[in-house]
């Protein structure tokens, strides 16, 4: 930023770029433009950030009268906003701290702690610009794949959201808490950390059933004809009698059976061990990391008490879900927001997620890269993008 605006409103507008929450921007923004000095040379960065004011208090406006609607209908209901994040416990456990974790990450909730949460708490975590939505949902009681406490409502809107953070009471029993919450999602058809089985099933008019080893990997797998064997007898058995089975990597059994079945969701879940301050909870941490980390490749520990989280918990889930960030620009203009893309895609998709108009009339991309070789580069469709690339497209 300009040099003429002093070092009270800088510090003022670090603070707002440092915010995690609306509330917080809103303050901190506002604090910046009073203590700005208002003359030529300042002109414009006031005008920027008065509409910057405006646009997060429509935001605030939006969310209040969403929570007031909100409660109209359904509360489990949930609009969704960025980086969808649930927090589940097993209620045979209660107290584990997930509405502690809530309000230390985003400020909501805070009465709340301490009492059992009857519906979800919403709060907006904010880091480096992109916004994940924390959900803190009631625990998930046994019984809940049948519907006991809310469980369908529960499991429905875990289906949906983008990760989940399992959090585990590091006082308490570990094992007994994963495995409860685990077998509830299984049952509900969720499966956790696994891959989408490298199988696309499709019926057709042929009289028969067919297996096709599509990739170097899939050719590889030992005994392949008792396999096809095995797999026409399960796709037999769905009620499929013409179809084609194409297999594009290592496959297991269970893996056909889970394709056969269109409710099956692939969930990535990370674990939160909470209350890191009581005693012989790091014991507790290390015993977690060394049982669990084949099925979790993600797992935290934190005490909302010492107020103690990992900083980058937003880069964490980012990379979780092999997710990027890139920002849009127009003539120079950087757009405040990132667009959140899956890693390894290209210019194309920028210009088909922006609109697909860009896709079409697409003529070139100035792709701009900290650290690369080539800081400012021209690119075609096919340029893979990478974290924090700003892209300008330019259309015929
Ligand atoms: N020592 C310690 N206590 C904690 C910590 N986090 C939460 N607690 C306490 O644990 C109790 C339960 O915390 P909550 O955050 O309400 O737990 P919850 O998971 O939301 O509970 P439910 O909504 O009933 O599922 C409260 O008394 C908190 O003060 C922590 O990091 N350390
Ligand atoms: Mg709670």
């Amino acid at each position: 930023m300009s040099s003429n605006i002093g070092a009270e409103a800088q510090a003022a507008y670090n603070k707002y770029l440092d915010a995690k929450t609306l509330d917080v921007k809103i303050r901190c923004l506002k604090e910046f433009l009073s203590l700005v000095p208002k003359h030529k040379a300042t002109e414009e960065i006031v005008a920027l950030n008065k509409t910057r004011l405006a646009k997060l208090r429509r935001e605030q406006e939006d969310e209040k009268i969403r929570a007031k609607a909100g409660k109209k209908t359904s509360p489990f209901s949930i609009k969704r906003e960025g980086i969808q994040v649930i927090l589940v416990s097993g209620n045979h456990m209660p107290g584990v701290g997930k509405t502690s974790i809530l309000n230390l990450l985003t400020g909501a909730a805070k009465n709340k702690i301490g009492r059992f949460t009857p519906v979800p708490e919403i709060g907006v975590y904010i880091e480096q610009k992109i916004k994940f939505q924390l959900v803190d949902m009631p625990s998930i009681m046994i019984g809940a794949s049948d519907g006991v406490g809310n469980g369908k409502e529960i499991l429905s809107q875990i289906r949906s959201c983008d990760c989940v953070v399992m959090c585990v009471d590091l006082s308490r029993d570990v094992n007994d808490q994963i495995s409860m919450i685990e077998k509830e999602l299984n049952e509900s058809n969720i499966r956790v950390n696994m891959n989408i089985p490298p199988v696309l099933i499709e019926k057709t008019g042929s009289n028969k059933i067919q297996v096709f080893y599509l990739t170097k990997e899939a050719k590889n797998i030992k005994d392949l004809s008792e396999l096809s064997e095995k797999i026409k007898e399960i796709v037999y058995a769905s009620g499929i009698r013409n179809g084609t089975v194409k297999i594009y990597g290592k496959v297991t059994l269970d893996q056909i059976v889970d394709a056969l079945n269109p409710s099956i969701v692939y969930k990535k879940v990370l674990i939160l061990g909470t209350k890191g301050d009581l005693p012989h909870t790091q014991e507790s941490f290390e015993d977690l990391k060394k049982h669990y980390s084949d099925n979790y490749p993600v797992i935290l520990g934190s005490s909302a008490k010492k107020r103690e989280f990992s900083p980058e918990f937003g880069k964490i889930i980012l990379d979780f879900l092999k997710k990027i960030k890139v920002f849009t620009c127009h003539k120079g203009v950087i757009a405040e927001k990132p667009l959140i893309l899956d890693s390894k895609m290209s210019i194309r998709d920028v210009a088909i997620k922006i609109h697909r108009s860009f896709y079409e009339k697409f003529d070139h991309a100035i792709v701009t890269r900290e650290g690369a070789r080539q800081y400012r580069k021209k690119c075609g469709l096919d340029y893979e993008i990478e974290d924090n690339d700003v892209i300008e497209l330019f259309t015929i």
